[in-house]
């Protein structure tokens, strides 16, 4: 078939909207199409040029929503007329890594994922004369029709609107899970985020949700402060606009430093703040935000042996068709808001101006709807 994608043709360069062709699902695959998509820094991070797996001409994006339209030879869970959310963190079930309650890194697909092919090594879409485009994170989302492995898929209920629920492909899940997942905050725990763009934002939501009593939010854009209150943040630092060291600030505030701490940022700089000003004999430090390449992380050894937890998460630790139609609901029962967060609603061929809103720090999600 055709359908319309915008297509990364190479690094720093916007992305163009075209025809492309689709081959049909092959064996375990599922022909989707997408309704809504996020976009996410990753995505950005990737068009940039400055994460070392990209690779180009590619169809991006990885935070989408939408309808099966066929299944390939052996598909077993999903229908056409189902309605899913893509998983760049697939779920087999069954290999080593799903079968150990202690991950959630599927690893059944990793290779060819990473390589931006189906499982079997090949990709489904091509450009008009031929010549073949790479999958992104295993979704491509960035195109109104995309193929997918049938462990990368997420069977949601029909009532939830695709436009909002696009955001638990990545954003919602990678912020909430960081907290109930991977660090699993207490009741009354006092936590510090740094960033509050769309992870860190999810996080603020998470820890409301996980009972903290002090949130602080650290970011140098005053503002993202407002929409933080809103998702339960309790006190707001701009670093740029302290006095002297950063951490000793926060230690003071929150009477020994976050019990919990969490950078969703990708700022290396920032990520050694966030170890530091965890509390000393318990205080754990999780990393969401991804660095640039070849970029790398340094502390003091000591800031360990002193009993401070460095750790990190990708997808918030959820496996994905199993927790995601679980945050779908939690959605739909009011238990999590989504609405305020996705500030811009825009067509595909607007594409690059959500990118350039981003950069911007004009909007907190921008989702593409098809
Ligand atoms: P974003 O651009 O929306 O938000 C980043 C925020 O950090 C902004 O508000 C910005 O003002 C703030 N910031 C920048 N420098 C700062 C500094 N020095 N101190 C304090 N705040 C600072 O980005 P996002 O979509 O929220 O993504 C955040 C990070 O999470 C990115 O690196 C992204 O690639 C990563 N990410 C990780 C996962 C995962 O599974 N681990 C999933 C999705 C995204
Ligand atoms: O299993 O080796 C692996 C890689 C898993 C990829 C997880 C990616 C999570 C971080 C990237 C940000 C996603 C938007
Ligand atoms: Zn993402
Ligand atoms: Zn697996």
């Amino acid at each position: 078939m055709r359908t319309t994608a915008a297509v990364a043709l190479e690094a720093g360069k916007p992305m163009e909207i075209m025809e492309v062709n689709l081959d049909g699902p092959k064996a375990g695959e599922v022909l989707v199409e997408i309704k809504a998509t996020g976009l996410c820094h990753t995505d950005d991070f990737t068009l940039s040029g400055a994460d070392p797996e990209g690779a180009f001409p590619a169809i991006l994006g990885h935070e989408g929503a939408g309808v099966v339209v066929e299944v390939g030879p052996g598909v077993t869970s999903l229908e056409p007329g189902d309605h899913v959310i893509p998983l760049y963190t697939p779920e087999c079930r069954e290999c080593e890594y799903c079968l150990n309650p202690k991950t959630n890194l599927c690893q059944k697909i990793r290779a060819t994922q990473g390589a931006g092919v189906m499982p079997d090594g090949t990709s489904r879409f091509s450009m008009l004369d031929g010549t073949p485009i790479l999958h992104y994170m295993g979704c491509s989302t960035f195109s109104n029709h995309t193929v997918l492995p049938e462990i990368a898929l997420a069977k949601v209920r029909k009532d939830a609107p695709f436009d909002k629920i696009c955001y638990i492909g990545c954003g919602v899940t990678t912020g909430i899970g960081a907290v109930i997942n991977t660090a699993k905050v207490e009741i009354g725990s006092t936590a510090i985020v740094f960033g509050l763009g769309g992870i860190g934002l999810n996080v603020i939501q998470g820890l409301r949700l996980a009972g903290a009593d002090q949130i602080v939010g650290v970011d140098i854009n005053d503002g993202k402060a407002e929409m933080a209150t809103h998702f339960g943040m309790t006190h707001f630092v701009n670093p740029t606009k302290v006095d002297g060291d950063i951490v000793a600030h926060l230690v003071e505030l929150t009477g020994g430093g976050g019990d919990y701490t969490f950078d969703a940022t990708g700022n290396v700089t920032v990520m050694r703040q966030a170890l530091e000003s965890a509390h000393k004999g318990w205080g754990e430090s999780v990393i969401i935000g991804v660095a640039g390449a070849g970029q790398e992380i340094s502390t003091r050894p000591f800031q360990l042996v002193t009993g401070r937890v460095w750790r990190g998460t990708a997808f918030g630790g959820a496996s994905g068709r199993t927790d995601v139609p679980k945050i779908v609901d939690w959605y739909m029962d009011g238990k999590i808001e989504i609405d305020p967060m996705i500030t811009h609603t825009l067509k595909l061929e607007e594409i690059n101006k959500g990118f350039d809103m981003m950069h911007a720090g004009e909007s907190i999600r921008s989702v593409v709807v098809y």
